[in-house]
């Protein structure tokens, strides 16, 4: 068995990725804070922030926000819509000259990758050399900056590339992994959100240092086994494979309904658009999914999202349209109005992987 001792990852995220793909277009943006969202009308509209460049930050400007409360926060920002076939464009150059630079790639969303370079990384001076290459290059050939966490395990590399944004590089070395995390907010382990922040201080966990002593049993006790997920990261010793993953991950589309509605044959109207829209889309790339997912927002801004698998790859519309459905049900006896709908399908493959296709269906 190849030992996973002495493994080279990198964590590369872009940043403030749709914001500066906009300003590599258009640069008379350049040094202004610009805000992308759907559907934005001048700061006017209905969606949510999907993210804002670094100068829109200072003003409290982020991610998922009502638009409506970052034209509060920041009335004199350039608003723009989204425009994700452009940003899907961008990314797929970016994630293919990361893929060049690696002996594994594991795309893990549109601007943010896992590198295994335990290989490559010979041909370079050090891990630091190759990073600060792979920033040079993304730089020249896409005017693009990024920021990239360099240690031994998926976990650490991932959380050091979130600390120095933007054009950041933190390099972790090997013998320094515990403590490197020991100081850092619990918060900062990806997985760990608000409700996670909360229930790890009440019982008096606050950093990573702090989670990391934490009797094993205690944490399984209270959160099964996502407790031990969060010793073993917290103790640096996840050890994680780097996967190797097609570039598309999944295909979706949602829609932010004008007004709230209450009537669910409006939604079952956008419903079969959105399933429409993104079967053709399945169609168009070539692809087979195993699931099928959708997210509801409620006017009140409370989200869920929900999926369901199936065993064997499908490209029927039937097949999605039917699961998003039953996806849906669940939340139609609901009081409140609804703002938004989402149609997605993952777990994607290629037709005529043949190979893969048996493992699958296995
Ligand atoms: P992120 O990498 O989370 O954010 P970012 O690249 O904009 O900024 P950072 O420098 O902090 O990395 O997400 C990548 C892109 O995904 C982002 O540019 C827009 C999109 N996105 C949304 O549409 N909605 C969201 O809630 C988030 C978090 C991201
Ligand atoms: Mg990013």
């Amino acid at each position: 068995l190849k030992s996973l001792m002495g493994r080279v990852i990198f964590h590369v995220d872009m940043d403030s990725f749709f914001a500066s793909v906009e300003k590599r277009k258009n640069p008379a943006l350049e040094g202004l804070p610009v805000i992308i969202g759907a559907d934005p009308k001048g700061g006017k509209g209905r969606g949510v922030v999907s993210t804002c460049s670094y100068e829109a930050r200072k003003f409290g400007v982020h991610s998922a926000q009502p638009i409506s409360k970052a034209y509060k926060l920041c009335p004199h920002a350039v608003f723009l819509p989204v425009n994700m076939e452009l940003y899907q464009k961008v990314s797929e150059r970016v994630m293919a000259l990361l893929r060049s630079f690696s002996d594994r790639f594991e795309q893990v969303s549109i601007d943010e990758a896992f590198l295994d370079v335990s290989e490559k990384v010979k041909q370079y001076t050090s891990p630091q050399q190759l990073a600060e290459r792979i920033k040079d290059e993304i730089r020249r050939k896409e005017g693009l900056s990024c920021s990239i966490g360099v240690a031994p395990n998926k976990s650490a590399a991932k959380i050091a590339s979130s600390l120095r944004k933007p054009d950041g590089l933190t390099v972790v070395n090997p013998e320094k992994v515990k403590e490197f995390l020991n100081p850092l907010p619990a918060s900062k382990i990806s997985g760990v959100g608000r409700k996670m922040q909360e229930r790890l201080a009440s019982l008096g966990i606050k950093t990573i240092g702090q989670l990391a002593r934490q009797p094993l049993d205690k944490l399984t006790e209270h959160f099964g086994r996502w407790g031990l997920r969060l010793w073993e990261v917290a103790n640096g010793l996840e050890e994680d494979e780097v996967e190797d993953s097609y570039p598309i991950k999944s295909l979706g589309t949602e829609h932010t309904f004008e007004e709230d509605v209450g009537d669910w044959a409006v939604v079952e109207d956008c419903l079969n658009s959105l399933v429409e829209k993104v079967h053709r889309r399945v169609l168009e790339e070539g692809f087979l999914f195993r699931t099928v997912g959708v997210k509801i927002r409620f006017e009140d801004f409370e989200t869920f999202t929900r999926s369901k698998s199936r065993q064997i790859p499908t490209n029927q519309k039937e097949v999605l349209h039917e699961y998003a459905e039953l996806l849906l049900k669940e939340f139609k006896d609901d009081s409140r109005k609804l703002r938004l709908i989402g149609v997605k399908v993952s777990n994607l493959q290629k037709v005529g992987k043949t190979r893969n296709l048996l493992e699958w269906s296995r």
